[in-house]
């Protein structure tokens, strides 16, 4: 099988790095991790050199490069099509890839208004009213797969939408977003999955903070 490595920054706030990482777990690729300091000038030159957007997460394998979550489990769908990264039902796959389209082309307020931080944790967190619909809309989400296809994961099994969304399940809980006992088992779900657990472990571990982040609410 050829190499793997995947480029991420910090485990700690980068969303879009925990997305392509268990994408890659998920689809039982073996890869290295190469991790990149976002604010550090040689570090941003070197990765605009591997992906253009200098943005990551950025997977190469073999004599593939695909940046991009949403390509990067397209591609992985296509290289490990038993992993299930997608619903095998017709429906349910265009549910699937419709919600997780909406989670990478939108929530911008919820994403602003409580960016990742895995160590925060605030707990009379008063949200953004910029930010309450994109919290409403989630809340309806997943409800609705829940009840459609019986959890405990979004489509039963862990698919594409369990990653895209994995990172609001952090935010939740750093921001003491209360939801109703469903999406709370839904939550509990994903913070115990194998390897978000893995994910969380090595992110209280890491040592770099980044100061406009830590902010006091
Ligand atoms: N839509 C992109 C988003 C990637 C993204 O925004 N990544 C952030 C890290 S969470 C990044 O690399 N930011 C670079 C920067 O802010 O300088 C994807 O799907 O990969």
């Amino acid at each position: 099988m050829a190499q793997a490595t995947l480029t991420i920054s910090s485990k700690n706030y980068s969303s879009w790095s925990l997305r392509g990482w268990l994408l890659c777990k998920m689809a039982g690729l073996e890869f290295e991790e190469t991790h990149v300091d976002l604010h550090d000038t040689d570090m941003r030159q070197e990765l605009l050199l591997l992906s253009p957007t200098v943005r990551v997460p950025r997977l190469t394998h073999g004599d593939v490069q695909v940046w991009d979550v949403t390509a990067i489990a397209g591609y992985l769908n296509e290289m490990f099509p038993k992993a299930g990264l997608y619903p095998k039902e017709r429906v349910a796959r265009a549910h699937c890839r419709a919600i997780s389209g909406e989670m990478h082309a939108g929530f911008h307020n919820l994403r602003s208004a409580l960016p990742m931080n895995l160590r925060a944790k605030h707990d009379s967190f008063k949200i953004f009213s910029g930010a309450r619909p994109d919290v409403a809309r989630v809340v309806e989400i997943w409800k609705q797969c829940l009840d459609t296809y019986g959890g405990p994961f979004l489509f039963g099994t862990p698919t594409m939408a369990d990653a895209m969304y994995a990172p609001v399940c952090t935010r939740f809980r750093t921001y003491s977003v209360t939801l109703e006992p469903q999406l709370e088992a839904y939550i509990d779900t994903i913070l115990a999955w194998e390897p978000m657990a893995e994910w969380i472990t090595a992110a209280l571990e890491e040592p770099e903070e980044i100061e406009e982040l830590e902010v006091e609410f």
